[in-house]
């Protein structure tokens, strides 16, 4: 299939990030491929099929203007197979839009924490002028046959905003994070307003069915004039005229990459060697990214319950504990990363002893091949979020622990528990004895037992990967699975400085703009 072929139909994904990293070197700026849970879910599937995706740079609008952004996105976009978009955002949007109202008032609310949000207004008018923003460059960069996949909570207003412009191409959301109870979510003051945007999207989806739930029920009590009816995997609620689709489809990873990356030579000799560093002890692995919902400061606790309550595991049990950095620039983030310091000097200062070191701590970004061999060289992998929209880490580990051996001790608060529930070991990570008990168990868990649960695990991981994912996201909203994208073998990505404005010439709100 070559690029000409596939001008009628394209699917374009909008996140709030692009999935690349502008870093700024010694004289020049460089692009890396982005890390988090949304690039490793959809890169995979976007792959080659010559679709756009369109999102923010990461750095300021007045930074921007230094940069050769459009060479530096279509080097990207030529080993991707896709074309970047970029939105650019000044540094007071970033403040208020991104740190403001997405990071200080949707993510913590949506995760439970309602004592950590800081319900500014102007945050509030931030969001909405952003999301127009993003609206006005989908309208640029899109034709009336393409398909518009909008992701996650930074852009809950996008399908209103692109209604208001006259752009009426089929659109769908996935929220990646929870969705919470109703009791929480009227706490946020413009309840009225997201609700209703969010109803906008021809589909919204959910990762579980809990998510979903509680959205309906949210729907149900505020809104007087929604009507929600059917039943099954997705459900419709009907607003006068307007009618949206609203699904549970559980986010997973590209199975067969991980289980093929594992077994290469270069992750077996790296896992190889990580054992050999740390022989006759059993490897307790944490891979997080540096987030509070993340449960990070009461994992390390439930440790070192662990360690005081069972004695056998000093010197034959380590943690090692990876936290990828992420918000640095948030004080809240920056608190989070010196307690979890002050825990691990802690825990070592009271437990070490000559050739044991009970908690090895990574902060940093670590290779795909290096958190391979992490993951499959690990007999216990610690997922322990306080609240989590599904959590990718606990199902790349067991796709990647192709010995079929390694205990999966997961919170019951992550969506994947909804999947993984039978074969994983489920606490409560508030509980910190609970958990320390369950590191215990899984520490003295025979091999058998272990294979057994594991192998489990990985079926169900492998069957519903990523791919059945978005097969079944776009089935709900547009009637076709992603082979309906195919693959482009010639890819060009486009980057013409001029070839913005490609059907919406008419657009409500832009023509003005285009002249
Ligand atoms: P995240 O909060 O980012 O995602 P998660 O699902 O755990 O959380 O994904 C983290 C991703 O980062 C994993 O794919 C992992 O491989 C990658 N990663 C981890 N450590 C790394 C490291 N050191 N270097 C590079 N990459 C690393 C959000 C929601 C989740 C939801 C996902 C997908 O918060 O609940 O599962 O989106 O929907």
């Amino acid at each position: 299939m070559s690029a000409e072929d596939t001008h009628k139909k394209r699917l374009v994904i909008v996140s709030n990030r692009l999935p690349i990293v502008l870093n700024k070197g010694a004289d020049e700026w460089n692009v890396e491929p982005g890390s988090g849970g949304l690039v490793t879910a959809l890169a995979p599937v976007l792959k080659n099929r010559g679709g756009v995706w369109i999102g923010w740079t990461g750095v300021t609008e007045e930074e921007t203007r230094s940069i050769d952004l459009s060479t530096l996105l279509k080097s990207a976009a030529g080993q991707s197979g896709y074309t970047l978009k970029p939105v650019n955002l000044s540094e007071s949007e970033i403040k208020n839009f991104y740190y403001g109202f997405s990071n200080e008032i949707i993510w913590p609310l949506f995760h439970d924490l309602q004592t950590r949000c800081n319900f500014a207004p102007k945050y509030w008018n931030s969001y909405k002028a952003v999301n127009l923003k993003f609206a006005e460059a989908i309208a640029k960069n899109t034709k009336n046959d393409d398909y518009i996949w909008v992701h996650d909570y930074h852009l809950m207003n996008v399908a209103s905003e692109l209604k208001q412009m006259n752009v009426n191409n089929k659109t769908g959301f996935f929220l990646h994070i929870p969705f919470p109870s109703l009791d929480i979510f009227v706490k946020l003051p413009w309840r009225f307003q997201i609700l209703r945007a969010l109803l906008e999207y021809d589909l919204i989806g959910f990762q579980t069915l809990r998510d979903r739930r509680n959205f309906v029920q949210c729907v149900r009590m505020l809104l007087k004039d929604a009507v929600i009816h059917g039943k099954g995997q997705v459900i419709r609620c009907r607003i006068g005229k307007r009618e949206s689709r609203i699904g549970t489809f559980p986010i997973s990873i590209d199975y067969n990459e991980f289980a093929n990356m594992a077994e290469t030579k270069e992750v077996s000799e790296r896992a190889w060697y990580l054992h050999e560093d740390l022989p006759h002890c059993c490897l307790i692995l944490g891979v997080d990214r540096l987030d509070y919902t993340k449960g990070i400061p009461d994992k390390l606790e439930a440790f070192r319950n662990a360690l005081i309550r069972f004695p056998e595991m000093r010197n034959r049990a380590t943690l090692i504990q990876i936290v990828v950095p992420s918000r640095e620039d948030i004080p809240e983030y920056y608190d989070l990363k010196i307690e979890i310091e002050r825990l691990v000097g802690e825990i070592n200062g009271q437990f070490t002893r000559s050739g044991w070191v009970p908690i090895h701590y990574i902060f940093r970004s670590v290779s795909r091949a290096e958190l391979l061999a992490y993951y499959r060289t690990c007999e216990i992998a610690l997922v322990t979020p306080l609240k989590d929209g599904m959590n990718l880490v606990a199902k790349e580990y067991c796709a990647s622990s192709v010995e079929e051996h390694g205990a999966l001790i997961l919170s019951e608060f992550a969506g994947v528990a909804a999947q993984l529930q039978r074969n994983a070991l489920l606490v409560n990570p508030y509980d910190i004895e609970g958990v320390a008990e369950t590191i215990y168990r899984a520490f003295t868990m025979d091999r058998e037992e272990q294979k057994t649960r594991m192998r489990r695990m990985r079926r169900s991981i492998k069957e519903n990967n990523i791919f059945k994912w978005v097969d079944s996201f776009l089935r709900a909203n547009i009637a076709k699975a992603l082979d309906s994208f195919p693959i482009i073998d010639d890819f060009v990505p486009q980057g013409k400085d001029n070839d913005e404005f490609l059907y919406y010439e008419n657009v409500k709100g832009l023509k003005q703009a285009n002249k």
